[in-house]
């Protein structure tokens, strides 16, 4: 039976509607579909179980699954739901729709600062699958989406493997991948570090979009093999020297001396300031905001009725606007009586305890963690709103960086060191981080 007939009308087990045909990933091929109840757009991945089974792929696929599943990061395509028919399974995942890297670089190499920024959230969102014991094992140019703010989101988990796949001797024994991004110790069978050959295919893809071609590429595959195994590649004469040292030291073929993602996230090139402006935060889209200030002067926003109406948690009628986000755990809002210049001392304190770096303005205050951690820095704006002269609302929301890390912050430094400024009409408690 093929898809369009299963999808009856069209529609797929009644929930969503099937578009058009947006490409081929590994194995399967990838539709635009729509939820029918939420109107969502989503990307339909289908895969033949026929085809599955007759390549003794369906372990594999499973094991998409299961990877897939865990993976929530900004930079890695979300699956929401897994659906099966008799004929198909249905990966119903996040739509990305800025198009394939890949496109941009057939137009033209990159230059380092635009290319630092794409690098950056690939290894971001590679460290963040080893530190779970996934290893992509087939990163390429191809599969590496951009959506509409520009941001970078990896695809294609099908040739993944999890750590507990990994033999007794701690290495995976797959040979797959793609020819023109696959290391040396891949080839070679003799088993190999999945995180190791990660991180050449992630030093192809930086030579790819710093050089505009492939580094290691030959007519016939056994004198690219050869090139690889030597590492015998050359850098172009517009690359830095920064960025050369880089690339060579992540297109070691010795796994054993190739550098680790600890080491890329230190080296010079990686960490150098990009004067590409960052997508913009969640919080930043909802406020329109500039660098810092809420988008005006530097006095505090003064806040309309339906301003003060929403912000009120008893009167909270988000529900009835559209698109409008509900609070989530990640925003905290409190109200003070405390002058706006108190609250950011207050703020500027705790921050001083944590040695996070601090930029403010007379209503807003950004800080940021000196340690990246699994999702880069830890990322904070503050923000104050006068509801009149001598009533101010302060919102406090994590802007980059890791969940858990700034709810910790919250609750045991921020919330116990703003404690006696919050405003309530029951005494001085202060709402949940
Ligand atoms: C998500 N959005 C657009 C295209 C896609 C292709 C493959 C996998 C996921 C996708």
């Amino acid at each position: 039976m093929t898809m369009r007939s299963e999808a009856k009308c069209g529609v797929l087990r009644g929930k969503y509607e099937l578009g058009r045909f947006l490409g081929h990933g590994t194995f399967a091929k990838v539709y635009h579909a729509r939820n029918l109840a939420t109107g969502d757009s989503v990307a339909m991945k289908v895969v033949g179980k026929e085809k599955v089974i007759r390549v003794g792929m369906m372990e594999q696929v499973k094991r998409e699954i299961s990877i897939m599943k865990m993976m929530k990061h900004l930079n890695i395509v979300e699956l929401y739901e897994v659906m099966a028919s008799k004929t198909n399974i249905y990966f119903a995942m996040e739509l990305v729709c800025g198009g394939e890297l890949f496109a941009k670089v057939t137009k033209g190499r990159l230059l380092e600062d635009p290319a630092r920024h794409y690098f950056q959230q690939l290894i971001s969102a590679v460290d963040f699958c080893h530190s779970r014991g996934v290893y992509h094992r087939d990163l390429k140019l191809e599969n590496l989406l951009l959506d509409e703010d520009g941001n970078l989101k990896v695809t294609d988990f099908g040739l993944s493997a999890l750590s507990d796949h990994l033999r007794q001797d701690g290495l995976l024994h797959t040979t797959c991948g793609t020819p023109a991004y696959v290391a040396p110790d891949v080839i070679g069978k003799k088993g190999y570090d999945g995180a190791k050959a990660d991180i050449w295919s992630c030093g192809v893809i930086l030579y790819v979009l710093l050089a505009g071609y492939l580094p290691f590429q030959e007519d016939n595959i056994v004198a690219m093999y050869r090139k690889i195994y030597r590492g015998d590649f050359k850098c172009p004469p517009w690359f830095s020297p920064e960025s050369r040292k880089l690339i060579t030291k992540m297109l070691d073929p010795n796994p054993n001396t190739r550098i680790s993602i600890a080491k890329i996230l230190n080296s010079s090139w990686f960490k150098k300031k990009s004067t590409v402006r960052q997508s913009k935060s969640k919080l930043e889209q909802e406020f329109a905001l500039g660098d810092g200030v809420n988008g005006k002067g530097n006095e505090p926003e003064t806040l309309n009725a339906f301003h003060i109406i929403s912000l009120s948690e008893g009167f909270d009628l988000s529900p009835l606007f559209e698109n409008t986000k509900k609070i989530d755990k990640e925003e905290l809002r409190f109200g003070t009586m405390t002058p706006a210049s108190s609250v950011i001392s207050k703020i500027e304190e705790v921050a001083k305890t944590r040695n996070f770096s601090v930029k403010k303005s007379d209503s807003c205050v950004r800080l940021q963690g000196q340690e990246s951690g699994r999702k880069g820095k830890l990322g904070i704006a503050v923000d104050i709103f006068a509801v009149v002269a001598s009533f101010l609302v302060v919102e406090v929301k994590k802007y980059s960086g890791d969940t858990l890390e700034y709810n910790q912050f919250c609750s045991k430094e921020l919330r116990p060191a703003l404690k006696n400024i919050v405003w309530t009409t029951t005494g001085n408690s202060m709402p949940e981080c």
